[in-house]
């Protein structure tokens, strides 16, 4: 027999996905931020976490909890928005699962299982951060971090991050391609399939790294060309996008979303890190690359695009904002999906438009406070002659 208190549990579970999401009064112009997250820990259907059963669970406790929903791949499919989330057990372990939405914004709703990916690799521990790409060959790719132990070291938490490659058409059948091989970088995280062919090739953003958490000599977003995406191998990386001294890229620079087409430029969503006495910062910034050669970085307006701000600063790892999906509409719409904290969900709407006035009207990093301050000066003189 189901507990009674399912009821109640379930009641409360409905109202939260049926509760009705709205823009906030945030304004810059660039982009729209809403009222609440679009997934939470407690958008996992109750199925997942309890045990129904009364006789087996008399105290209606939670079996297998889940700890956050974050850093998640997004595409729009037959008329819906999907989120592939990250969702983290109680025991530290991801998986993935997708939830689904009519407008983007809210009503946002696990599937009934998460995601069932084959089992081909038994050294990997975790998984997460998947990326998915409608890429022109016909499949939608999933590009995710598979982390393994590292076994060659004496320190229990060393790890090896590689890149996990996975297709799907439908997000329910999946097929397990071989993790992707950089010759030259021993560790990669945030590795992002182009959704078009480069040069007749597969083209993936990497972000090489020496080690599980320092990029190390890692100098960047890297950008590099395979044949075969069933045995992908990247022997050259070129970094594209450099980390740089005291800009918000300093201490790790990291691709984000799978870029956007627009009219000018292919649009990138990435995430930059720097470090401060309370730890590391992460933020979301932009760049724009060319659209015949998407190595070739076109536009890079200067510093963040978007920061945590009030309960979005606080979380499981705290001051993060981290993008792994964005969801462009034909009609120009843009929905970038960022978790707060590697706690929860937002989405923050824009459009292809304004994004792309963000990236070739906003002035680059002048690099020196003489300089920012001669570029504020500018605009102040060409505003106080209008306010005259
Ligand atoms: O904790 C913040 C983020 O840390 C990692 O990102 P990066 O590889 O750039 O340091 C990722 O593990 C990500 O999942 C996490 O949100």
């Amino acid at each position: 027999m189901i507990h009674n208190r399912y009821y109640a549990e379930k009641e409360k579970y409905d109202r939260l996905v049926a509760r009705k999401n709205q823009k906030s009064s945030y304004y810059n112009g660039i982009i729209d931020r809403y009222e609440y997250p679009v997934l939470t820990r407690e958008h996992a259907p109750l199925h997942w976490r309890y045990d129904l059963d009364a006789e087996t669970n008399p105290y209606f406790m939670e079996r297998l909890g889940i700890n956050a929903v974050l850093n998640s791949g997004a595409i729009w499919l037959d008329g819906k928005y999907y989120l592939v989330a990250r969702v983290e057990g109680n025991d530290r372990k991801s998986f993935f699962a997708v939830a689904e939405s009519d407008n983007g914004i809210d009503g946002f709703k696990f599937w009934d299982y998460p995601v069932v990916l084959p089992d081909t690799c038994p050294e990997e521990t975790n998984v997460y951060d998947m990326r998915l790409t409608k890429h022109e060959d016909g499949y939608i790719y999933g590009v995710f971090c598979s982390e393994s132990k590292d076994t060659g070291s004496t320190d229990l938490s060393a790890a090896v991050a590689e890149a996990g490659i996975a297709r799907t058409r439908d997000l329910k059948t999946w097929e397990r391609l071989d993790n992707l091989k950089t010759l030259k970088s021993p560790q990669q995280r945030n590795v992002v399939l182009h959704p078009e062919f480069v040069n007749g090739k597969y083209a993936f953003y990497t972000r090489p790294m020496d080690g599980f958490i320092e990029t190390g000599s890692g100098g960047g977003i890297g950008f590099g060309l395979c044949d075969d995406i069933c045995h992908a191998v990247i022997d050259e990386e070129k970094i594209i996008s450099q980390r740089v001294y005291h800009t918000i890229t300093e201490s790790k620079n990291g691709a984000g979303a799978v870029p956007i087409k627009g009219n000018r430029c292919w649009i990138n969503i990435a995430h930059g890190v720097r470090n401060t006495a309370a730890g590391l910062r992460y933020v979301l910034y932009v760049f724009g690359t060319d659209l015949d050669d998407p190595s070739k970085v076109v536009a890079e307006p200067s510093g963040v695009f978007l920061v945590p701000l009030g309960a979005e600063r606080t979380g499981d790892v705290s001051n993060v904002v981290f993008t792994n999906g964005a969801i462009a509409r034909d009609n120009g719409d843009v929905y970038i999906y960022y978790a707060s904290s590697d706690t929860r969900m937002h989405v923050a709407t824009t459009t292809i438009a304004k994004l792309e006035d963000y990236l070739f009207n906003t002035p680059e990093d002048a690099r020196r406070s003489p300089d920012c301050v001669k570029q504020r000066c500018k605009l102040i003189d060409k505003n106080m002659e209008l306010l005259k």
